[in-house]
Protein backbone atom coordinates (compact mmCIF):
# COMPACT_ATOMS: atom_id res chain seq x y z
CA UNK A 1 0.00 0.00 0.00
CA UNK A 2 1.34 3.44 -0.79
CA UNK A 3 1.86 5.66 2.00
CA UNK A 4 -0.27 9.08 1.93
CA UNK A 5 0.31 12.30 4.00
CA UNK A 6 -3.35 11.69 5.84
CA UNK A 7 -2.57 8.08 7.05
CA UNK A 8 -3.06 7.82 10.65
CA UNK A 9 -4.68 10.90 11.43
CA UNK A 10 -7.98 11.70 12.77
CA UNK A 11 -10.39 13.65 11.53
CA UNK A 12 -13.91 15.73 12.67
CA UNK A 13 -16.61 16.79 10.99
CA UNK A 14 -18.09 20.81 11.43
CA UNK A 15 -21.76 20.82 10.72
CA UNK A 16 -21.20 25.06 10.25
CA UNK A 17 -24.85 25.90 11.31
CA UNK A 18 -24.36 24.52 14.45
CA UNK A 19 -20.96 24.83 15.77
CA UNK A 20 -20.26 28.19 16.57
CA UNK A 21 -22.41 31.50 16.15
CA UNK A 22 -19.91 34.46 16.40
CA UNK A 23 -22.40 37.66 15.41
CA UNK A 24 -25.62 36.85 16.91
CA UNK A 25 -27.84 35.59 14.37
CA UNK A 26 -28.58 32.42 15.78
CA UNK A 27 -26.66 30.03 13.24
CA UNK A 28 -23.00 28.99 13.31
CA UNK A 29 -20.25 30.48 11.06
CA UNK A 30 -16.67 30.75 9.79
CA UNK A 31 -15.56 33.25 12.54
CA UNK A 32 -17.62 30.71 15.15
CA UNK A 33 -15.57 28.02 13.35
CA UNK A 34 -11.96 29.82 13.87
CA UNK A 35 -12.63 30.92 17.43
CA UNK A 36 -12.98 27.11 18.02
CA UNK A 37 -9.50 26.23 16.36
CA UNK A 38 -7.33 26.23 19.45
CA UNK A 39 -10.39 23.10 20.85
CA UNK A 40 -10.05 21.09 17.54
CA UNK A 41 -5.88 21.45 18.31
CA UNK A 42 -6.26 20.39 21.86
CA UNK A 43 -8.62 17.83 20.91
CA UNK A 44 -6.03 16.36 18.69
CA UNK A 45 -7.75 15.95 15.26
CA UNK A 46 -5.79 16.96 12.45
CA UNK A 47 -8.09 17.11 9.25
CA UNK A 48 -11.46 19.17 9.66
CA UNK A 49 -14.45 18.36 6.89
CA UNK A 50 -17.04 21.39 6.93
CA UNK A 51 -20.05 20.40 5.39
CA UNK A 52 -21.25 22.80 2.84
CA UNK A 53 -20.69 26.61 3.33
CA UNK A 54 -21.59 27.51 -0.19
CA UNK A 55 -23.93 30.44 -1.32
CA UNK A 56 -27.20 28.63 -0.70
CA UNK A 57 -30.83 28.88 -0.50
CA UNK A 58 -30.75 26.23 2.64
CA UNK A 59 -33.62 23.92 1.55
CA UNK A 60 -30.94 21.21 2.05
CA UNK A 61 -29.17 23.12 4.75
CA UNK A 62 -26.62 23.85 1.88
CA UNK A 63 -26.29 20.80 0.24
CA UNK A 64 -28.30 22.99 -2.49
CA UNK A 65 -25.49 25.18 -3.92
CA UNK A 66 -26.26 28.15 -5.52
CA UNK A 67 -22.88 29.55 -6.22
CA UNK A 68 -19.98 26.93 -5.60
CA UNK A 69 -16.97 29.25 -5.95
CA UNK A 70 -18.90 31.67 -3.15
CA UNK A 71 -19.40 31.54 0.65
CA UNK A 72 -22.96 31.71 2.21
CA UNK A 73 -23.00 35.72 3.61
CA UNK A 74 -25.20 33.69 6.62
CA UNK A 75 -21.67 31.96 7.30
CA UNK A 76 -19.04 34.79 6.04
CA UNK A 77 -17.09 35.61 3.04
CA UNK A 78 -14.22 34.11 0.94
CA UNK A 79 -11.89 36.51 3.76
CA UNK A 80 -12.98 34.66 6.64
CA UNK A 81 -12.53 31.08 4.86
CA UNK A 82 -9.13 32.06 3.52
CA UNK A 83 -8.88 33.33 7.81
CA UNK A 84 -9.98 29.80 8.68
CA UNK A 85 -7.71 27.96 6.24
CA UNK A 86 -4.24 29.84 7.03
CA UNK A 87 -5.22 29.66 10.65
CA UNK A 88 -6.47 26.52 10.27
CA UNK A 89 -3.00 25.28 8.75
CA UNK A 90 -0.64 27.08 11.37
CA UNK A 91 -2.57 24.53 13.96
CA UNK A 92 -1.42 21.53 11.83
CA UNK A 93 -5.22 21.26 10.58
CA UNK A 94 -5.90 20.36 7.34
CA UNK A 95 -9.50 21.77 5.51
CA UNK A 96 -11.59 19.63 3.31
CA UNK A 97 -14.86 21.04 2.08
CA UNK A 98 -17.83 19.07 1.08
CA UNK A 99 -18.32 18.51 -2.66
CA UNK A 100 -22.07 17.93 -3.76
CA UNK A 101 -22.04 18.09 -7.33
CA UNK A 102 -24.94 14.98 -8.57
CA UNK A 103 -26.82 18.37 -8.09
CA UNK A 104 -27.19 22.20 -7.73
CA UNK A 105 -29.93 24.55 -6.25
CA UNK A 106 -32.34 25.59 -8.47
CA UNK A 107 -31.35 29.38 -7.37
CA UNK A 108 -27.99 28.26 -9.38
CA UNK A 109 -27.74 30.86 -12.34
CA UNK A 110 -27.28 27.62 -14.68
CA UNK A 111 -30.65 26.39 -13.69
CA UNK A 112 -32.05 29.73 -14.21
CA UNK A 113 -30.69 30.35 -17.21
CA UNK A 114 -31.66 26.72 -18.15
CA UNK A 115 -35.42 27.55 -17.91
CA UNK A 116 -35.53 30.43 -19.29
CA UNK A 117 -33.80 29.59 -22.33
CA UNK A 118 -34.21 25.77 -23.01
CA UNK A 119 -31.87 26.28 -26.29
CA UNK A 120 -29.17 27.45 -23.96
CA UNK A 121 -25.96 26.03 -23.17
CA UNK A 122 -26.86 25.89 -19.11
CA UNK A 123 -29.97 23.83 -20.78
CA UNK A 124 -27.53 20.56 -21.36
CA UNK A 125 -26.30 21.13 -17.47
CA UNK A 126 -29.48 19.46 -16.22
CA UNK A 127 -31.97 16.48 -17.63
CA UNK A 128 -35.14 17.98 -19.15
CA UNK A 129 -37.36 15.20 -20.76
CA UNK A 130 -40.79 15.06 -21.90
CA UNK A 131 -43.44 13.15 -20.09
CA UNK A 132 -44.12 9.35 -21.58
CA UNK A 133 -48.12 9.15 -22.34
CA UNK A 134 -49.06 12.03 -19.83
CA UNK A 135 -46.94 10.50 -16.63
CA UNK A 136 -43.26 11.68 -15.69
CA UNK A 137 -40.57 10.03 -17.82
CA UNK A 138 -40.45 7.50 -15.48
CA UNK A 139 -41.51 6.15 -11.96
CA UNK A 140 -38.03 6.65 -9.60
CA UNK A 141 -38.79 8.06 -5.97
CA UNK A 142 -36.70 11.04 -4.87
CA UNK A 143 -34.51 9.97 -1.91
CA UNK A 144 -37.06 12.46 0.00
CA UNK A 145 -40.05 11.72 -1.28
CA UNK A 146 -42.15 12.16 -4.54
CA UNK A 147 -41.48 11.68 -8.38
CA UNK A 148 -37.68 12.29 -9.57
CA UNK A 149 -39.30 14.62 -11.76
CA UNK A 150 -40.84 18.01 -11.64
CA UNK A 151 -42.08 20.14 -14.55
CA UNK A 152 -39.95 22.81 -15.87
CA UNK A 153 -40.61 26.18 -14.15
CA UNK A 154 -42.08 28.70 -16.75
CA UNK A 155 -42.91 25.42 -18.83
CA UNK A 156 -45.92 23.93 -17.05
CA UNK A 157 -48.03 22.59 -19.21
CA UNK A 158 -45.68 21.39 -21.94
CA UNK A 159 -45.23 17.76 -20.79
CA UNK A 160 -41.61 18.88 -19.66
CA UNK A 161 -40.23 17.66 -16.99
CA UNK A 162 -36.77 18.21 -15.25
CA UNK A 163 -34.69 15.28 -12.93
CA UNK A 164 -34.06 15.86 -9.21
CA UNK A 165 -33.36 12.73 -6.96
CA UNK A 166 -33.07 14.70 -3.39
CA UNK A 167 -35.92 18.03 -3.22
CA UNK A 168 -37.41 20.07 -6.21
CA UNK A 169 -34.63 22.18 -5.27
CA UNK A 170 -32.03 20.25 -6.01
CA UNK A 171 -31.88 19.42 -9.89
CA UNK A 172 -29.64 17.21 -10.80
CA UNK A 173 -26.34 17.69 -13.20
CA UNK A 174 -25.61 15.89 -16.48
CA UNK A 175 -22.79 14.39 -16.21
CA UNK A 176 -23.08 12.88 -19.21
CA UNK A 177 -22.02 16.12 -20.99
CA UNK A 178 -18.51 16.73 -21.37
CA UNK A 179 -18.32 20.94 -20.96
CA UNK A 180 -20.21 20.15 -17.55
CA UNK A 181 -17.96 17.83 -15.93
CA UNK A 182 -14.92 20.11 -17.22
CA UNK A 183 -17.15 23.27 -15.35
CA UNK A 184 -17.22 20.90 -12.18
CA UNK A 185 -13.23 19.72 -12.37
CA UNK A 186 -12.76 23.58 -13.06
CA UNK A 187 -14.47 24.21 -9.54
CA UNK A 188 -12.20 21.46 -7.76
CA UNK A 189 -9.29 22.72 -8.87
CA UNK A 190 -10.21 26.09 -8.10
CA UNK A 191 -10.15 25.00 -4.25
CA UNK A 192 -7.69 22.87 -4.32
CA UNK A 193 -5.72 25.87 -5.87
CA UNK A 194 -6.62 27.78 -2.56
CA UNK A 195 -4.84 25.30 -0.76
CA UNK A 196 -7.61 22.59 0.54
CA UNK A 197 -6.95 19.76 1.33
CA UNK A 198 -9.32 17.80 0.08
CA UNK A 199 -13.19 17.20 -0.24
CA UNK A 200 -15.82 14.67 1.17
CA UNK A 201 -17.48 13.81 -1.76
CA UNK A 202 -21.48 13.75 -1.70
CA UNK A 203 -24.25 11.29 -2.83
CA UNK A 204 -21.79 10.46 -5.81
CA UNK A 205 -22.71 7.37 -6.52
CA UNK A 206 -26.10 8.95 -8.26
CA UNK A 207 -24.42 10.82 -10.75
CA UNK A 208 -24.84 7.91 -13.29
CA UNK A 209 -28.31 7.81 -15.07
CA UNK A 210 -29.62 5.63 -18.23
CA UNK A 211 -30.04 8.16 -20.56
CA UNK A 212 -33.69 5.97 -21.89
CA UNK A 213 -34.94 6.58 -18.29
CA UNK A 214 -36.45 3.39 -18.56
CA UNK A 215 -37.68 3.28 -14.38
CA UNK A 216 -37.56 -0.06 -12.68
CA UNK A 217 -40.26 -2.13 -10.87
CA UNK A 218 -42.24 -0.93 -8.26
CA UNK A 219 -40.93 -1.20 -4.73
CA UNK A 220 -44.15 0.53 -2.69
CA UNK A 221 -47.98 1.09 -2.84
CA UNK A 222 -47.13 4.42 -4.61
CA UNK A 223 -45.85 2.37 -7.71
CA UNK A 224 -42.37 4.18 -7.77
CA UNK A 225 -39.15 2.64 -7.11
CA UNK A 226 -35.94 4.26 -5.27
CA UNK A 227 -33.53 5.62 -6.88
CA UNK A 228 -31.19 4.40 -4.95
CA UNK A 229 -31.46 0.98 -6.73
CA UNK A 230 -31.15 2.85 -10.24
CA UNK A 231 -27.75 4.02 -8.96
CA UNK A 232 -26.90 0.34 -7.77
CA UNK A 233 -27.29 -0.75 -10.96
CA UNK A 234 -25.21 1.65 -12.88
CA UNK A 235 -21.74 1.87 -10.94
CA UNK A 236 -19.62 1.13 -13.72
CA UNK A 237 -20.68 4.23 -15.65
CA UNK A 238 -20.01 6.15 -12.81
CA UNK A 239 -17.07 4.49 -12.79
CA UNK A 240 -15.86 5.88 -15.92
CA UNK A 241 -16.87 9.56 -14.87
CA UNK A 242 -14.72 8.59 -11.33
CA UNK A 243 -12.19 8.31 -12.69
CA UNK A 244 -12.20 11.69 -14.87
CA UNK A 245 -12.26 13.57 -11.94
CA UNK A 246 -9.75 11.65 -10.14
CA UNK A 247 -6.95 12.40 -13.22
CA UNK A 248 -8.24 16.04 -13.35
CA UNK A 249 -8.48 16.82 -9.76
CA UNK A 250 -7.50 14.96 -6.90
CA UNK A 251 -4.86 12.96 -8.19
CA UNK A 252 -2.82 15.57 -9.59
CA UNK A 253 -3.10 17.81 -6.30
CA UNK A 254 -2.60 14.52 -3.71
CA UNK A 255 -5.97 16.06 -2.18
CA UNK A 256 -7.70 13.85 -0.03
CA UNK A 257 -10.81 12.43 -1.76
CA UNK A 258 -13.56 10.91 1.03
CA UNK A 259 -16.53 9.42 -0.59
CA UNK A 260 -20.20 9.18 0.56
CA UNK A 261 -20.58 6.17 -2.04
CA UNK A 262 -23.87 4.09 -1.11
CA UNK A 263 -24.49 1.36 -2.86
CA UNK A 264 -20.73 0.36 -3.88
CA UNK A 265 -20.85 -3.12 -5.18
CA UNK A 266 -18.48 -4.92 -2.26
CA UNK A 267 -16.57 -7.19 -5.33
CA UNK A 268 -15.40 -4.23 -6.71
CA UNK A 269 -14.09 -2.13 -3.65
CA UNK A 270 -10.32 -2.05 -4.97
CA UNK A 271 -11.47 0.01 -7.85
CA UNK A 272 -13.09 2.58 -5.23
CA UNK A 273 -10.27 2.45 -2.56
CA UNK A 274 -7.31 1.18 -3.62
CA UNK A 275 -4.46 2.51 -4.45
CA UNK A 276 -5.33 3.28 -7.98
CA UNK A 277 -8.93 3.76 -6.61
CA UNK A 278 -11.77 6.89 -7.81
CA UNK A 279 -11.21 7.89 -4.29
CA UNK A 280 -8.49 7.74 -1.16
CA UNK A 281 -11.09 6.43 1.02
CA UNK A 282 -15.02 6.07 1.63
CA UNK A 283 -17.49 5.93 4.71
CA UNK A 284 -18.51 2.63 6.21
CA UNK A 285 -22.27 3.07 5.94
CA UNK A 286 -22.93 -0.45 6.66
CA UNK A 287 -24.39 0.01 9.19
CA UNK A 288 -26.91 2.38 8.46
CA UNK A 289 -27.50 0.51 5.53
CA UNK A 290 -29.26 -1.85 7.87
CA UNK A 291 -32.47 0.22 7.60
CA UNK A 292 -33.97 0.40 4.16
CA UNK A 293 -35.48 3.37 4.58
CA UNK A 294 -37.77 3.36 1.91
CA UNK A 295 -40.61 2.45 1.41
CA UNK A 296 -41.65 3.13 4.74
CA UNK A 297 -39.11 5.24 6.84
CA UNK A 298 -41.24 4.83 10.01
CA UNK A 299 -41.07 0.71 9.94
CA UNK A 300 -37.62 1.11 10.77
CA UNK A 301 -35.66 -1.81 12.69
CA UNK A 302 -33.59 -0.91 15.34
CA UNK A 303 -29.77 -1.71 15.22
CA UNK A 304 -28.52 -2.77 18.16
CA UNK A 305 -24.71 -2.83 18.86
CA UNK A 306 -24.34 -6.82 17.99
CA UNK A 307 -25.69 -5.73 14.76
CA UNK A 308 -23.22 -2.96 14.05
CA UNK A 309 -20.81 -5.22 15.61
CA UNK A 310 -21.03 -8.43 13.13
CA UNK A 311 -21.80 -5.35 10.39
CA UNK A 312 -18.68 -3.30 10.73
CA UNK A 313 -16.37 -6.37 11.85
CA UNK A 314 -17.60 -7.78 8.36
CA UNK A 315 -16.57 -4.70 6.27
CA UNK A 316 -13.20 -4.29 8.54
CA UNK A 317 -12.07 -7.83 7.06
CA UNK A 318 -13.55 -6.74 3.71
CA UNK A 319 -11.20 -4.07 2.89
CA UNK A 320 -7.79 -5.62 5.43
CA UNK A 321 -5.98 -6.09 1.93
CA UNK A 322 -7.54 -3.28 0.44
CA UNK A 323 -7.30 -0.06 1.52
CA UNK A 324 -9.11 2.45 4.05
CA UNK A 325 -12.44 3.30 5.58
CA UNK A 326 -13.65 5.43 7.63
CA UNK A 327 -15.16 4.88 10.32
CA UNK A 328 -17.99 6.81 11.97
CA UNK A 329 -20.95 6.03 14.51
CA UNK A 330 -22.41 9.06 13.36
CA UNK A 331 -22.37 12.53 11.22
CA UNK A 332 -24.98 14.88 10.25
CA UNK A 333 -27.57 12.90 8.49
CA UNK A 334 -27.94 10.10 11.29
CA UNK A 335 -29.24 9.77 15.00
CA UNK A 336 -26.46 10.51 17.79
CA UNK A 337 -24.79 6.30 17.63
CA UNK A 338 -24.82 6.38 21.36
CA UNK A 339 -28.89 6.81 21.52
CA UNK A 340 -29.64 4.51 18.21
CA UNK A 341 -26.86 1.60 18.77
CA UNK A 342 -26.38 1.35 22.26
CA UNK A 343 -28.55 -0.47 25.00
CA UNK A 344 -30.27 2.00 27.29
CA UNK A 345 -28.16 1.23 29.95
CA UNK A 346 -25.12 2.23 27.86
CA UNK A 347 -26.49 5.38 27.02
CA UNK A 348 -24.55 8.10 29.16
CA UNK A 349 -20.90 9.05 29.29
CA UNK A 350 -19.53 5.75 29.57
CA UNK A 351 -21.41 4.15 26.34
CA UNK A 352 -20.22 7.39 24.76
CA UNK A 353 -16.49 6.55 25.94
CA UNK A 354 -16.30 2.85 25.17
CA UNK A 355 -18.16 3.35 21.64
CA UNK A 356 -15.61 6.45 20.84
CA UNK A 357 -12.43 3.46 21.57
CA UNK A 358 -14.20 1.36 18.72
CA UNK A 359 -14.52 4.66 16.45
CA UNK A 360 -11.29 5.76 16.81
CA UNK A 361 -9.34 2.79 16.77
CA UNK A 362 -10.82 0.65 14.11
CA UNK A 363 -8.71 0.63 11.55
CA UNK A 364 -9.18 3.42 8.63
CA UNK A 365 -9.70 6.71 8.64
CA UNK A 366 -12.50 7.62 12.00
CA UNK A 367 -14.32 10.74 11.59
CA UNK A 368 -15.75 12.09 14.72
CA UNK A 369 -19.06 14.09 14.34
CA UNK A 370 -18.89 17.35 16.33
CA UNK A 371 -20.43 17.30 19.85
CA UNK A 372 -19.43 13.22 20.00
CA UNK A 373 -16.63 13.88 21.61
CA UNK A 374 -18.70 15.30 24.43
CA UNK A 375 -21.01 12.60 24.30
CA UNK A 376 -23.83 13.95 23.17
CA UNK A 377 -27.25 11.45 22.60
CA UNK A 378 -30.13 12.67 20.48
CA UNK A 379 -32.18 15.82 21.05
CA UNK A 380 -35.76 15.46 22.59
CA UNK A 381 -38.27 16.86 20.07
CA UNK A 382 -41.66 17.68 21.25
CA UNK A 383 -43.28 18.89 18.63
CA UNK A 384 -43.03 18.16 14.84
CA UNK A 385 -42.57 22.18 15.06
CA UNK A 386 -39.45 21.65 16.84
CA UNK A 387 -37.73 19.87 13.49
CA UNK A 388 -36.30 22.14 10.61
CA UNK A 389 -34.67 19.02 7.97
CA UNK A 390 -37.38 18.82 4.98
CA UNK A 391 -36.08 14.50 5.42
CA UNK A 392 -37.82 15.03 8.88
CA UNK A 393 -40.76 16.58 7.58
CA UNK A 394 -41.38 14.36 4.48
CA UNK A 395 -40.83 11.17 6.69
CA UNK A 396 -44.02 12.58 9.13
CA UNK A 397 -45.83 12.97 6.35
CA UNK A 398 -45.36 9.71 4.80
CA UNK A 399 -45.78 8.08 8.56
CA UNK A 400 -49.20 9.52 9.17
CA UNK A 401 -49.74 8.49 5.76
CA UNK A 402 -49.16 5.18 6.34
CA UNK A 403 -51.07 5.12 9.37
CA UNK A 404 -49.16 5.88 12.58
CA UNK A 405 -50.61 8.33 15.12
CA UNK A 406 -49.30 11.59 15.24
CA UNK A 407 -47.68 11.09 18.45
CA UNK A 408 -46.43 7.75 17.16
CA UNK A 409 -45.06 9.35 13.94
CA UNK A 410 -43.02 12.17 16.34
CA UNK A 411 -41.45 8.82 18.14
CA UNK A 412 -40.24 7.88 14.86
CA UNK A 413 -38.65 10.83 14.10
CA UNK A 414 -37.36 11.09 17.56
CA UNK A 415 -35.42 8.21 16.95
CA UNK A 416 -34.50 8.78 13.42
CA UNK A 417 -34.18 12.00 12.57
CA UNK A 418 -31.14 13.64 11.01
CA UNK A 419 -32.19 16.80 13.25
CA UNK A 420 -30.93 14.83 16.21
CA UNK A 421 -27.37 15.40 15.56
CA UNK A 422 -27.81 19.12 13.68
CA UNK A 423 -28.37 20.83 16.90
CA UNK A 424 -25.90 23.39 18.39
CA UNK A 425 -22.39 22.26 19.87
CA UNK A 426 -22.69 22.21 23.86
CA UNK A 427 -19.80 24.66 24.68
CA UNK A 428 -20.96 25.74 28.34
CA UNK A 429 -24.18 25.75 30.17
CA UNK A 430 -24.80 29.57 29.64
CA UNK A 431 -27.44 30.56 27.58
CA UNK A 432 -27.90 28.73 24.30
CA UNK A 433 -24.94 26.07 25.86
CA UNK A 434 -22.52 29.07 24.71
CA UNK A 435 -23.75 28.63 20.60
CA UNK A 436 -25.09 31.76 20.53
CA UNK A 437 -26.09 34.91 21.99
CA UNK A 438 -28.98 35.06 19.57
CA UNK A 439 -32.55 35.16 21.59
CA UNK A 440 -33.25 32.04 19.68
CA UNK A 441 -31.08 29.57 18.01
CA UNK A 442 -31.42 27.96 14.23
CA UNK A 443 -32.85 24.50 15.75
CA UNK A 444 -33.38 23.90 19.48
CA UNK A 445 -30.55 23.47 21.61
CA UNK A 446 -30.06 19.67 23.71
CA UNK A 447 -32.21 19.31 26.68
CA UNK A 448 -29.28 18.26 28.61
CA UNK A 449 -26.73 21.17 27.84
CA UNK A 450 -26.58 22.48 31.66
CA UNK A 451 -24.47 19.17 32.19
CA UNK A 452 -23.55 18.13 28.86
CA UNK A 453 -21.32 20.93 27.69
CA UNK A 454 -17.32 21.11 26.76
CA UNK A 455 -16.90 23.70 29.39
CA UNK A 456 -18.30 21.34 32.57
CA UNK A 457 -15.42 18.70 30.60
CA UNK A 458 -12.67 20.11 29.56
CA UNK A 459 -11.02 20.03 33.02
CA UNK A 460 -12.29 16.56 34.34
CA UNK A 461 -9.71 13.81 33.63
CA UNK A 462 -12.65 11.81 33.81
CA UNK A 463 -14.92 13.00 30.97
CA UNK A 464 -15.51 11.94 27.75
CA UNK A 465 -13.67 14.76 26.26
CA UNK A 466 -10.56 13.68 27.92
CA UNK A 467 -11.48 10.49 27.15
CA UNK A 468 -11.59 11.38 23.28
CA UNK A 469 -8.19 13.13 23.75
CA UNK A 470 -6.87 10.24 24.96
CA UNK A 471 -7.44 7.92 22.82
CA UNK A 472 -6.59 10.64 19.79
CA UNK A 473 -2.96 10.93 21.15
CA UNK A 474 -2.79 7.05 21.94
CA UNK A 475 -3.31 6.71 18.14
CA UNK A 476 -0.43 9.43 17.29
CA UNK A 477 1.94 7.62 19.96
CA UNK A 478 4.80 6.99 17.45
CA UNK A 479 5.26 4.28 19.62
CA UNK A 480 1.76 2.55 17.97
CA UNK A 481 1.10 5.04 14.84
CA UNK A 482 2.36 2.19 12.90
CA UNK A 483 0.34 -0.27 14.34
CA UNK A 484 -2.84 1.61 14.64
CA UNK A 485 -2.72 2.78 11.14
CA UNK A 486 -1.66 0.13 9.27
CA UNK A 487 -1.89 -2.74 11.55
CA UNK A 488 -4.81 -5.48 10.17
CA UNK A 489 -8.18 -5.63 11.85
CA UNK A 490 -8.91 -8.86 13.20
CA UNK A 491 -12.27 -9.93 14.94
CA UNK A 492 -12.05 -11.30 18.43
CA UNK A 493 -14.51 -13.85 20.05
CA UNK A 494 -17.47 -11.53 21.16
CA UNK A 495 -18.27 -13.83 24.19
CA UNK A 496 -20.93 -11.69 25.32
CA UNK A 497 -24.04 -9.87 22.91
CA UNK A 498 -23.12 -6.08 23.56
CA UNK A 499 -19.44 -7.09 23.73
CA UNK A 500 -17.59 -5.39 20.24
CA UNK A 501 -13.73 -6.39 20.71
CA UNK A 502 -10.99 -6.58 17.80
CA UNK A 503 -7.66 -6.88 17.44
CA UNK A 504 -5.06 -4.85 14.98
CA UNK A 505 -2.16 -6.60 14.40
CA UNK A 506 1.48 -5.84 12.50
CA UNK A 507 4.50 -7.65 12.45
CA UNK A 508 3.97 -10.11 15.08
CA UNK A 509 2.85 -7.38 17.48
CA UNK A 510 -0.57 -7.12 18.77
CA UNK A 511 -3.28 -4.97 20.34
CA UNK A 512 -6.81 -5.48 21.60
CA UNK A 513 -9.61 -2.77 21.66
CA UNK A 514 -12.14 -4.11 23.88
CA UNK A 515 -15.78 -2.37 24.58
CA UNK A 516 -17.94 -4.20 27.11
CA UNK A 517 -21.35 -2.68 26.54
CA UNK A 518 -22.66 -5.41 28.46
CA UNK A 519 -24.28 -4.66 32.35
CA UNK A 520 -22.23 -6.61 33.65
CA UNK A 521 -17.91 -7.32 33.67
CA UNK A 522 -16.84 -9.56 30.99
CA UNK A 523 -12.97 -11.28 31.12
CA UNK A 524 -10.20 -12.03 28.02
CA UNK A 525 -7.17 -14.07 28.25
CA UNK A 526 -4.18 -11.34 27.13
CA UNK A 527 -0.59 -12.76 27.70
CA UNK A 528 0.96 -12.68 31.51
CA UNK A 529 2.77 -9.77 30.70
CA UNK A 530 0.30 -7.48 28.88
CA UNK A 531 0.27 -3.78 29.10
CA UNK A 532 -2.62 -1.77 29.51
CA UNK A 533 -2.61 1.41 27.55
CA UNK A 534 -5.79 2.80 28.08
CA UNK A 535 -8.83 1.48 29.69
CA UNK A 536 -12.26 3.93 30.17
CA UNK A 537 -12.84 2.62 34.31
CA UNK A 538 -10.24 0.78 36.24
CA UNK A 539 -9.22 -2.52 34.75
CA UNK A 540 -7.81 -6.17 36.51
CA UNK A 541 -4.90 -7.49 34.81
CA UNK A 542 -4.10 -10.80 36.63
CA UNK A 543 -2.77 -14.18 35.89
CA UNK A 544 -2.96 -13.44 31.67
CA UNK A 545 -6.46 -12.63 32.02
CA UNK A 546 -8.34 -8.87 31.88
CA UNK A 547 -11.01 -8.14 33.53
CA UNK A 548 -13.30 -4.99 32.04
CA UNK A 549 -15.97 -3.47 33.90
CA UNK A 550 -19.61 -3.20 32.18
CA UNK A 551 -19.96 -0.37 30.14
CA UNK A 552 -16.17 0.72 29.58
CA UNK A 553 -13.33 -0.46 27.35
CA UNK A 554 -9.62 -1.46 27.54
CA UNK A 555 -6.96 -0.99 24.99
CA UNK A 556 -4.17 -3.55 25.49
CA UNK A 557 -0.74 -4.35 23.70
CA UNK A 558 -0.19 -7.96 24.29
O1 LIG B 1 -26.72 12.37 1.61
C1 LIG B 1 -27.06 11.43 0.60
C2 LIG B 1 -27.99 10.36 1.03
O2 LIG B 1 -28.23 9.42 0.32
C3 LIG B 1 -28.63 10.62 2.34
O3 LIG B 1 -29.22 11.83 2.02
C4 LIG B 1 -29.73 9.81 2.89
O4 LIG B 1 -30.51 9.22 1.92
C5 LIG B 1 -30.57 10.78 3.71
O5 LIG B 1 -29.73 11.41 4.64
C6 LIG B 1 -31.71 10.12 4.42
O6 LIG B 1 -31.36 9.75 5.72
C7 LIG B 1 -26.07 13.53 1.23
C8 LIG B 1 -25.93 14.49 2.40
O7 LIG B 1 -25.13 13.92 3.38
C9 LIG B 1 -27.27 14.90 2.89
O8 LIG B 1 -27.20 15.74 4.00
C10 LIG B 1 -27.98 15.59 1.76
O9 LIG B 1 -29.30 15.86 2.14
C11 LIG B 1 -27.98 14.76 0.48
O10 LIG B 1 -26.73 14.19 0.18
C12 LIG B 1 -28.34 15.61 -0.70
O11 LIG B 1 -27.25 16.44 -1.02
CA1 LIG C 1 -23.83 33.65 12.82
Amino acid sequence: MQTKWWHGKVAYQIYPKSFCDSNGDGIGDLQGIISKLDYLKELGVEIVWLSPIFKTPFVDQGYDIADYEDIDPVFGTMADFDELLAKAKERGIDIILDLVINHCSNEHEWFKKACADLNSEEAKYFYFRKGKNGLPPDNLRSYFGGSVWEPVPGHEGEDLYYLHYFTKEQPDLNWNYAPLRQKLFDMINFWLDKGVAGFRIDAIMNIAKDLDFPGLPADGADGMCSANKMTAKLSDQAATFLTMMNDATFKPHDALSVAEAFGVNQDSLKNYIGDDGFFNTIFDFSARELNEKYPAYYRYRPVSIAKWRDTIFASQERVNDIGFMCPIIENHDEPRGVSYYLPRHAQNADGAKAFGAVNVLLRGLPFIYQGQEIGMTNTRFNSIYEFDDVNAKDNYKSALEGGLTPSQALEVLNVESRDNARTPMLWSSEKNAGFSSAPITWLKVHQDYQTLNVAAQKDDENSVLSFYKQLIALKKNPQYKEILTYGKFKALDPVAEYVVPFARELDGKMIYVIANFEDTEVSYGVNADSKILLSSKEVQLQDGRVTIPAVSCVVIEL
